[in-house]
């Protein structure tokens, strides 16, 4: 008879998920705002360091922020975006220079 104390005749069945959707976390963009007072070369520096991205690239990026206002910087997992716009503005902060960072959801 099975004794009810005893876990030996219980069993567990495990799946593998494979719905994309539990497996992702979601994305948050980071973008970069226009002024007229940071410098173009501190933007591209910030691209580049904060962001990972290669000169031509920052130069890109900058410049479409410079003529449409605002541009995306790069998306990543919220706490990553997190802490991408909080070094920017701290740099920002440190070179006196006004320039707004934020972050959307995708
Ligand atoms: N508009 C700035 C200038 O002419 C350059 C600039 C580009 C500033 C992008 C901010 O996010 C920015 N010096």
């Amino acid at each position: 008879m099975a004794n009810p104390s005893r876990d030996d005749d219980v069993s567990v069945v495990t799946r593998t998920r494979t719905d994309k959707k539990v497996q992702q976390p979601p994305m948050f963009r980071v973008l970069l705002h226009n002024d007229d007072y940071t410098t173009r070369e501190f933007v591209v520096w910030v691209l580049q360091t904060v962001f990972n991205r290669a000169e031509v690239e920052a130069v890109q990026i900058m410049l479409h922020v410079h003529h449409n206002g605002v541009g995306v910087a790069g998306v990543y997992p919220f706490d990553v975006a997190e802490a991408k716009v909080r070094k920017t503005s701290e740099l920002a902060e440190q070179n006196e220079f006004p320039l707004l960072t934020t972050m959307e959801p995708e």
